[in-house]
This record gives structure tokens, sequence and C-alpha cells, in this order.
């Protein structure tokens, strides 16, 4: 654990993977296989304050995704996450970090629950959010884990396997239907509702595509600022939204609901291909 910009931030340095992850938030904020360019993406104006969300990286949006309640995409990627666990092999690192409720975020939502956040850091990445219900009647949860990839030129970087039916967020949510590859030219915020495994954006740039597996979600959101909206935000440079996308996995449809005592476990899994 080293202290990055006033934040509690472990470093991971291990043959497969070199990875950073901000128990502010319980955020990744870098992931980059050895003798591959780095995946995930960061902002250059990333603001390392605890009463921010960090632009970039995986921020954990839960229990809620978007703008349903305050704070804009809940409290957890908010909220100071502890170590619970921290095992290590010749093929990666595991590393599990907990959150649990508190008088503060019950102020924000009034039910007890125990979030259990898992990174496994090698050739691949995967990170895994189970929530668990710890209190004494049912309540329903919805979310994301709402990864920042790097890409070389936004322009020149297509993805595919999202489906084809969506809800347009830059158009108060319509749904239509896209086509099979999705190309950039202008802001996109889109959640696709019927996504299969594995999504892959092909980096055409940097000649490789990386592949994204998610499991527990009932969406995959797809977002890019593009320009003017990059320009707004304080956290990003104004033409920073050239080298990155979203690719989340996220619970938006269908909240989970979950009985005393149950589990549910939302997950992402992310491969780098040379082409
Ligand atoms: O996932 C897409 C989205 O919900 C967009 O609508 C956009 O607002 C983005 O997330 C970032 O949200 P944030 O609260 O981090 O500024």
């Amino acid at each position: 654990v080293c202290e990055y910009q006033g934040l509690k931030v472990l470093r991971v340095s291990h043959p497969q993977a070199e990875a950073a992850i901000s128990l502010h938030g319980g955020h990744l904020i870098c992931y980059q296989p050895t003798d591959e360019q780095a995946v995930i993406w960061l902002s250059e104006k990333a603001e390392f304050d605890h009463q921010k969300a960090i632009r970039g990286g995986i921020p954990v949006c839960w229990p809620w995704f978007g703008k349903a309640a305050a704070p804009s995409h809940g409290f957890a990627r908010l909220s100071e996450w502890h170590l619970q666990e921290h095992r290590e092999n010749e093929t990666g690192v595991m590393i599990s970090l907990r959150l649990e409720d508190s008088d503060a975020t019950r102020t924000l939502w009034p039910h007890k629950f125990q979030n259990l956040l898992t990174f496994e850091i090698g050739r691949e990445l995967r990170v895994s959010l189970t929530t668990t219900n710890t209190d004494s009647h049912h309540w329903s949860y919805s979310g994301a884990l709402h990864t920042y990839f790097t890409v070389a030129d936004i322009r020149d970087t297509l993805i595919s396997g999202m489906g084809k039916h969506f809800l347009d967020s830059t158009q108060g949510n319509i749904a239509c239907e896209g086509e099979k590859e999705l190309h950039f030219s202008g802001e996109t915020d889109r959640v696709y509702t019927s996504p299969k495994n594995p999504i892959t954006i092909h980096d055409r740039r940097h000649q490789r595509q990386v592949q994204v597996s998610n499991e527990g979600h009932d969406s995959a959101v797809i977002w890019n600022p593009w320009q003017a909206l990059s320009t707004s935000m304080t956290d990003m440079a104004d033409t920073s939204f050239e080298t990155m996308v979203c690719v989340e996995a996220a619970i938006h449809e269908f909240p989970v609901e979950l009985a005393p005592g149950q589990s549910h476990t939302l997950s992402t899994q992310v491969r780098v291909q040379r082409n």
C-alpha cells in the first residue's frame, strides 16, 4: 500500500502484469499485462480527492446506475474500501476488498449489505463484485463495472458483440436497433440490452483486440463523451476522448432483488489478443 496524491493505493507488480487499485472507490486505476500496452485508461486530469470519483479506471457504480439518485452512479465509488485478502502465485495476484454499510451509507440508502470486490490480475484481468444482503428485509440494486479502456484512436476503433438493440442516452433513452459493428464519430452513450460474450474492442492502430466477457449483468453500456462533453468536464483533457472508450458490465434494466442472506455476483473479464 502506498499514498498516491492523498489516497491509499495498492500497487501490484508481478511477472505477468502491473496494476494499481485505489482503496477510495475500490477503484482499479491501472492494468498492464507484461509486454503489452496499458489496457485501462486513466484521465491525465483525474482528480484524486476523497469527495470525487476518479475519472478513468474501473469505477464501481453501486447500488444504482447513473443519476437515479444522488450521488450519480451511487456511493461505492466514493467510499473507502478495506483490504480483505491478498494471494499470489505464478499466474498472478488476487486481491479482494470489502465494503459494508455504515451510518453514512444508510443515510443515502437504508439497507445493510456486504460487498466483496475481487481483482484477479495476470495475463488476463477479472473483476467480480459479490453483493450480499445482510439485512432482515428484501432490497434491490443496480450498478455497473464502468470500465474505461485505452484505445490508440477512437476514430479507428470499432466494437462488435454487443448485440443490436440499445437505448440511446443521447436521445432520451429511445429504443434503437443498430448495426453489428459500432464505429465512433460523435458522442455515444448506449445501453445495449441483449449483449453476448465477448464484446470485442478492435483497436486497429494498436493492432490488438480487447475481449470483454461479462457475467451477472443484463446490459452493456458503451460510452464515449466526444469533444464538447470532454471539454465541459474538469477532469478530462479536451482531446482525451480520442484515446478512450467505456465498455461496461451493467445491471440496468432489471435491478437484482436479494432476500436476506442472498448474494449476486457481477463480473467482467478482460483479455488482450494481438492481430
Ligand atoms: O456509463 C455512461 C454514463 O452513465 C454517461 O451517461 C456519462 O455520464 C458517464 O457514465 C460518466 O458519468 P460520471 O458520473 O462518472 O461523470
